[in-house]
């Protein structure tokens, strides 16, 4: 069943720092009146409920339903409207062991609180009008970022540039709609031109929203990331490969053939993009079952990559088991290995050449491998969510329709309308004009405590 979160008034608590034993640990709750409402259960109540906005009170919390103490804390306490939520807040910093969290909530819940929803505290700082729909969830990708460079974006985000932009093109818009409207409703006092006038801000916006919406490959790529597999044949030097991106001896190398069987992979951070890397069984026909089972399996995970690395045994040669796989993914990328060695062949033509002994080569196949993941050409700085993008995307084609329209001196009726999609999919984008629907699926995405 999907939850609703529209109860506001209600009294919510939960742990906002990670699960498990830490040094501290931080208890959230928000709710109007929630300050006096937990008092109780603090040794000295006054103290929390004389303490001003943003400051902080330290005092023993006492369970109510037995009166022994639960933990001596520190209680940052936040009066409406100055606190993240925009409601009274208090975020409890306890001891960080799992066992005091957990009578910290109970006894919380024992006072009149109830558990939150995932992202709940975050959707109450939305309606409170603290941030908007693109920052919320710029908040839930910082918490998912795995490179410094994700982060860094989505602070940015959380900084508010791209909303700032966005509020102020739904606005232009709306205002050119309204103009609009006005020549619709009075024909009779038609304005020379129409709406002529307005086609340099329009196509100003339209630039804005394609330039908005070709940014979006890159912050994706950088949030989300990217599997890599390194496939060969056998003895190329996949697991050499592999093992340097790592900088560990991770995967076992060996000059028999065969060596990998159960694939690996591990997570490495490419020019700020979190990739899995993933080291498969060499591809040869085997008669030895567990081999080949590898074999099977490693095929599988090379066509669910987002890209292949094709390793190839400098000092072997190509052979027809290697023209076939490339003939079949022209889309790998090509690597010539083991360049370090006398009996290495010349580099064939697309191949970039590398020594995974020595290190030589792999610069420049790191930054091959970013320029051929989709977006990584691009920076993090576009919007990264899918439903970010949809509604970029939405408005780009409105406003290029209408755009037209205004040029092939279209009805204005027809203008209109397109005019009123584009600045809608901009309000659904900040959330102005979102469906409860809508958010409810944006905010229960994120974690609890959020
Ligand atoms: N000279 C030289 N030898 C290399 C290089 N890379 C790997 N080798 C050697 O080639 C042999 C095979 O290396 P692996 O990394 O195990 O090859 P693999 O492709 O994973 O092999 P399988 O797991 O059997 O499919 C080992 O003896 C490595 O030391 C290189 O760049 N230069
Ligand atoms: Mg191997």
């Amino acid at each position: 069943m999907q939850q609703r979160y529209i109860d506001v008034e209600e009294l919510i608590v939960a742990q906002a720092t990670p699960p498990g034993a830490s040094a501290l640990a931080i208890v959230r709750l928000a709710g109007p009146g929630c300050v006096d409402a937990v008092a109780a259960g603090f040794q000295r109540p006054e103290r929390l409920r004389e303490a001003r906005g943003r400051s902080l009170v330290r005092g023993t919390f006492i369970d109510p339903r037995d009166g022994k103490p639960v933990d001596d804390l520190v209680a940052a306490v936040f009066r409406a409207p100055e606190s993240p939520t925009g409601q009274d807040q208090v975020d409890f910093m306890t001891h960080g062991s799992p066992a005091v969290v957990a009578a910290l909530v109970d006894a919380l819940v024992a006072l009149g609180c109830r558990r939150a929803l995932p992202g709940e505290f975050s959707f109450r700082a939305f309606v409170a009008g603290k941030a908007d729909l693109v920052e919320s969830e710029a908040i839930d990708e910082l918490s998912r970022a795995r490179t410094a460079e994700a982060r860094a974006a989505a602070l940015r985000r959380l900084g508010g540039g791209v909303s700032a932009e966005i509020w102020r093109m739904r606005s232009e818009l709306l205002e050119i709609l309204a103009a609009c409207e006005v020549l619709l409703d009075y024909p009779e006092d038609e304005v020379e031109g129409g709406l002529d006038g307005r086609l340099p801000a329009m196509r100003a916006a339209l630039d804005a929203l394609s330039a908005l919406s070709a940014a979006h490959a890159g912050a994706r790529l950088r949030l989300e990331g990217a599997r890599v597999a390194v496939a060969g044949r056998t003895n190329a030097g996949k697991s050499s490969l592999f093992n340097r991106f790592l900088r560990e001896e991770r995967s076992i190398v060996s000059g028999e053939h065969g060596t990998t069987r159960d694939w690996i992979e591990a997570s490495v951070d490419l020019e700020g993009i979190p990739l899995v890397l993933q080291d498969t069984a060499g591809l040869r026909s085997t008669t030895d079952a567990i081999e080949a089972e590898g074999v099977r399996r490693s095929r599988l995970l090379l066509d669910a990559a987002d890209l292949v690395l094709y390793v190839v045994d400098g000092t072997a040669g190509l052979a027809d088991d290697d023209r076939d796989f490339l003939e079949a993914r022209p889309d790998a990328l090509r690597v010539w290995n083991k360049t370090d060695s006398a009996e290495c062949g010349p580099v064939p033509a697309g191949f970039h050449p590398v020594s995974a002994l020595d290190g030589i080569g792999f610069q420049d196949l790191a930054l091959a491998i970013v320029a051929k993941l989709p977006g990584g050409a691009g920076s993090a700085d576009g919007l990264a969510g899918e439903r970010q993008a949809a509604l970029v995307e939405a408005a780009r084609a409105s406003l290029s329709d209408a755009i037209a329209s205004i040029e092939a001196g279209e009805p204005l009726d027809l203008v209109s309308l397109d005019l009123k999609a584009a600045s809608d999919s901009l309000g659904e984008l900040t959330g102005e004009t979102a469906s409860p629907d809508v958010l409810d699926t944006i905010f229960s995405r994120f974690c609890v405590g959020k």
